[in-house]
């Protein structure tokens, strides 16, 4: 018991004094880890946010990021909170499904072309985007080490559909960032969690943790819980330490990124225009028989 307490305030403080400076290569131009966080409505993203708050501040629980039951989306807009002084994290907008529609808006949020506290909407028109990503060299950031979160409730389950669209979002989300996405289970005593880790597992994610959220109507502090949030934020510490191991050039990565956004924003547009023609000549084809 008392070897817990150690390890656990050994984590804790290994997280509370983490700094970019103090990696293998030095902070290389970064300097701030920025934990994105994605995800189906309703799945914990902004309780994942308070339990992240109320473990490492160790005071009051505090509903910051406005989590809340509802069958619609409750958060529109994205939100910075600063954990530590080297860790910010970021609630985002729940997604209704991971399609194109609206994994661009994502993807241009991963590689850092869309500024943290605006409002959240998602949209297809290619013209709209593109001003967007110029608009973000105004004021490039290039000093973010952006780190992906997938939140996903095991209470929910993955459907057929949403398995294929969730495997094609993990493998951008890799080529955006060069880091597999974080999963985070929560509800973790609310379904067979072991099925959904090994579908994540599947996908080619490399770390799947389990946490059950402290909630506003039950946040009485349990040590198992504190340690799975403590055991996430520790991970993805380890991964930036293992990152920040080979030589990094953060402006040169802006530039990929952007490449890899535009050529997703291109081909999605090619193929909603195909599949307009498309449907156009189907309604002109069924015309003209119904005149014959
Ligand atoms: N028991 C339990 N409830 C949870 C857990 N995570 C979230 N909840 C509850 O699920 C509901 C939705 O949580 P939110 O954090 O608002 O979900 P969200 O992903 O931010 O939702 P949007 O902002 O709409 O996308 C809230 O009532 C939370 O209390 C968990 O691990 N365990
Ligand atoms: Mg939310």
């Amino acid at each position: 018991m008392a070897g817990y307490e150690r390890t656990s305030d050994h984590v804790r403080d290994f997280i509370q004094c983490f700094s970019l400076n103090n990696c293998a290569l030095g902070s290389q131009g970064y300097n701030r880890v920025l934990l994105q966080l994605f995800g189906y409505m309703g799945h914990g993203k902004s309780t994942l946010i308070n339990s992240c708050k109320y473990v490492l501040d160790d005071g009051e629980y505090h509903n910051y990021a406005k989590a809340s039951a509802s069958h619609q989306s409750v958060t529109y807009s994205r939100t910075a909170y600063p954990l530590t002084d080297t860790i910010t994290i970021v609630d985002n907008r729940g997604c209704a499904t991971f399609n194109t529609y609206e994994t661009g808006e994502i993807y241009a949020q991963l590689g850092n072309f869309i500024p943290l506290n605006e409002l959240v909407e998602w949209t297809n028109n290619y013209e709209q985007m593109i001003y967007r990503l110029e608009d973000s060299e105004m004021d490039p950031n290039f000093t973010d080490f952006t780190i992906p979160v997938f939140v996903y409730s095991i209470k929910k389950g993955l459907a057929e559909g949403e398995k294929k669209e969730t495997k094609e979002f993990i493998d951008n989300c890799r080529k955006m960032t060069g880091v597999y996405p974080i999963v985070v289970l929560t509800n973790k005593t609310c379904g067979d969690f072991k099925q959904a880790e090994k579908e994540f597992l599947l996908m080619g994610v490399e770390k799947v943790i389990k946490v059950e959220n402290y909630t506003m109507e039950d946040h009485g502090r349990t040590q198992g819980r504190h340690k799975e949030i403590l055991h996430l934020l520790y991970s993805v510490l380890e991964d930036v330490n293992f990152q920040m191991k080979f030589k990094r050039n953060p402006r040169k990565e802006r530039v990929e990124r952007k490449k890899f956004l535009l050529k997703f924003l291109h081909e999605r547009e090619v193929k909603q225009k195909l599949e307009q023609m498309r449907r156009q000549e189907t309604t002109i084809v069924v015309i003209k028989l119904e005149e014959n």
